[in-house]
C-alpha cells in the first residue's frame, strides 16, 4: 500500500499545521512536545509525519524521505529549493525578516556610501541578497541562534533576525531599522512523489488549500 509522509517541525509550525492536517481528516496519535517519538502515527494508516529540525525539513522532502514538508520561506530561502514544488503559501508561522541594530546605534550613518558594517545572522542568503540590492558592502558573521546578542557585546552592528511580536527586540535594547520581507511558512512536495503519489496526495494539497486563512 501506498503512504504519505509529511515533514514537520514541532512548536509554532507544528500546532498551526494542526488545523490544516484536521481540514483533510487527519488527527496526530502523539503530541511531538509531550512525545519523544520522531515518527508520529494519524488516524489514518496511510499517512505519518515526521519530526524534524526546521531548518532540515526541505532536505527531508527533497532527498524523498518525506513526500510532503512545511517549512518557513526563511528557511526554504536559505535551502535553495531544489527539488522542491512550493505549490501552497499556507500563511502559518508568519512573521518578518528585519534588520535590528542597538539603540541609539546610528544605522543611517554607517550605511552611507562607502560605510561597511558587521551583520550578525542565521540567514545569510537572504542577508547577502538584501544588502548588495542596496549596494551596501557588509561583512556577515554567520550565526546559529541568538542573534540578538551580537550587537550587545560588539560582535556585530546590525542582526537580520525573524520578528514578530518585537517582543525580544525589546527585551534586549534592539530596536528595527529595516524591514527586509514578510515570512509564513509553504507546503513543500517532493518532486517525484507529486508524479507517483499523486492520487495520495492530491486531496491532501486540495484539503490545505482549502483551510488557508490568509
Ligand atoms: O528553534 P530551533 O533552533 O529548533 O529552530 P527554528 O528557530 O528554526 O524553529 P522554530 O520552530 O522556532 O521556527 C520555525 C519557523 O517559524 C521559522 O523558520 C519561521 O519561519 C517561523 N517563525 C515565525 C519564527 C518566528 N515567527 C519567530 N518569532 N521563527 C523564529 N522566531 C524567533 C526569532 O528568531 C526571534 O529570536 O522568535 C524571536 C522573535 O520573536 P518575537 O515575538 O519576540 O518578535
Ligand atoms: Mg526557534
Amino acid at each position: 500500500m501506498s503512504s504519505i509522509t509529511l515533514a514537520l517541525s514541532k512548536g509554532r509550525i507544528f500546532e498551526e499545521t494542526l488545523p490544516l492536517l484536521a481540514a483533510a481528516g487527519i488527527v496526530p496519535t502523539d503530541n511531538p512536545e509531550s512525545s519523544r517519538k520522531l515518527i508520529i502515527g494519524t488516524n489514518r494508516p496511510d499517512v505519518r509525519l515526521v519530526i524534524v529540525r526546521a531548518t532540515d525539513t526541505p532536505t527531508y522532502v527533497q532527498y524523498g524521505a518525506a513526500d510532503l514538508g512545511i517549512a518557513g520561506k526563511d528557511v526554504l530561502l536559505e535551502h535553495g529549493g531544489a527539488g522542491l514544488y512550493q505549490p501552497l503559501d499556507l500563511h502559518i508561522a508568519k512573521c518578518r525578516l528585519c534588520v535590528a541594530v542597538q539603540k541609539g546605534f546610528d544605522y543611517v550613518a554607517a550605511t552611507r556610501p562607502g560605510g561597511r558594517i558587521r551583520v550578525a545572522t542565521k540567514y545569510m542568503n537572504a542577508a547577502k541578497a538584501h544588502f548588495a540590492g542596496k549596494g551596501m558592502h557588509v561583512d556577515l558573521i554567520k550565526l546559529y541562534g541568538s542573534m540578538e546578542l551580537a550587537p550587545l557585546v560588539g560582535l556585530a552592528d546590525a542582526i537580520v533576525d525573524l520578528v514578530s511580536t518585537g517582543g525580544t527586540l525589546r527585551a534586549n535594547n534592539l530596536e528595527e531599522v529595516e524591514d527586509i520581507m514578510p515570512i509564513s511558512s509553504r507546503l513543500i512536495v517532493n518532486q517525484a512523489s507529486l508524479k507517483l503519489k499523486r492520487e495520495l496526495l492530491q486531496p491532501v494539497l486540495d484539503a490545505f488549500a482549502g483551510a488557508i486563512r490568509p
